[in-house]
């Protein structure tokens, strides 16, 4: 690498300014974006599979007009973070390859069924909640598409918060079996939440070069521990207990203590064998497919204002 550039660069990076993608930057830093950006967006456009599959069973036209909003809004994440990718370089066709192929990472979040209406509910506090805590540091990510994709990504993301917690929050005033369905639904999703930060520090082998580079802003055990200070207040007022018996108070270090989180089962669903990896990718691979025609007309239709234009 040139080391003039290479300094220039880095003293962009310790003055904390962004990054554009007509400036140089080393080969490492452009891998490390387009891996995680890639990964993100495949996560953004499996993730409206778990929640996709209750649009048709919603019970009420106001949630299912909230749902179809929602999972319209993830696949709207998607298209931003693949023009981001973009702008490094690769082409949309290849990340899809390598997400289709199952080579590409997405979030383990994404590969667990959806057993009742309130995993809904509960997808939108926990999973969007935590994907909040993780997205809000990125819009100061040091690459600057990234960092403006994710400013109205977050701004998404917090609407798809709260119409979460409060269809729980209607639920919980609702019947027994109601009340059952959501305390079933945050038992099943909690500890998996929590495994969305990736894995412990120490074994993150990313995180000192995205933090040096201003990537990462904030590490994966800060950013956990932040979310859970933050939802055990929020389960309170639902009135649901977290499934987590060493979950409490420290006073000395001024956060709740929390449990073992079971990172085999994380890493086994990460790569690929969770329970639902195969049929998400299968599901996904059909929509793309099933959806060759609407790509092949929306190019004949540019092709033709193209050549409209050149008269
Ligand atoms: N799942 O060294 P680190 C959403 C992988 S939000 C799967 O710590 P890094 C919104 C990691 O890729 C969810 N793999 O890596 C929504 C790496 O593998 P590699 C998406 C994981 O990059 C809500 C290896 O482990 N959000 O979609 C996970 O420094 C509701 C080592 O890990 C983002 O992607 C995991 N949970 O930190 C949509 C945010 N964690 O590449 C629909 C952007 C780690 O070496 C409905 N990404 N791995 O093969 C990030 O902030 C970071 O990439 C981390 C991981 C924090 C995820």
């Amino acid at each position: 690498e040139p080391p003039e550039l290479m300094a220039k660069f880095d003293a962009r990076i310790d003055a904390d300014g962004r990054i554009e993608p007509q400036d140089w930057m080393p080969d490492a830093y452009r891998k490390t974006l387009v891996r995680q950006i890639s990964q993100h967006a495949h996560s953004e456009i499996v993730g409206m599979l778990p929640e996709g599959n209750w649009i048709s069973r919603a019970p009420s036209l106001k949630r299912k007009a909230i749902l179809i909003a929602k999972v319209q809004d993830e696949g709207g994440h998607g298209q931003y973070l693949y023009s981001a990718a973009e702008t490094l370089g690769v082409s949309r066709a290849d990340l899809l390859d390598a997400l289709h192929s199952g080579k590409a990472k997405y979030s383990s979040i994404f590969n667990y069924p959806t057993l009742n209406w309130a995993d809904v509910g509960t997808i939108g506090w926990l999973v969007d909640g935590a994907a909040i805590m993780n997205q809000v540091p990125l819009c100061r990510c040091s690459y600057g598409p990234y960092s403006r994709a994710m400013i109205r990504v977050c701004k998404e993301e917090s609407f798809h918060q709260r119409q979460g917690y409060e269809a729980l929050l209607v639920m919980m005033r609702g019947t027994d079996e109601q009340k059952a369905m959501v305390q079933d639904s945050v038992n099943r999703w909690w500890w998996k939440c929590l495994a969305m930060f990736g894995p412990p520090d120490a074994d993150s082998p990313h995180s000192a070069q995205g933090m040096r580079w201003g990537i990462k802003r904030v590490s994966n055990d800060d950013l956990r521990q932040k979310f859970i200070d933050a939802t055990v207040p929020q389960a309170k007022v639902l009135g649901i207990t977290l499934p987590d018996p060493d979950l409490k108070w420290n006073e000395e270090r001024g956060h709740y203590d929390y449990g073992q989180i079971d990172w085999d089962e994380f890493w086994t669903t990460v790569n690929g064998n969770g329970p639902c990896n195969k049929e998400r990718l299968s599901t996904r691979v059909k929509a793309h497919n099933d959806g060759q025609w609407v790509r092949d007309a929306a190019l004949a239709h540019a092709r033709k204002q193209q050549q409209r234009a050149m008269k």
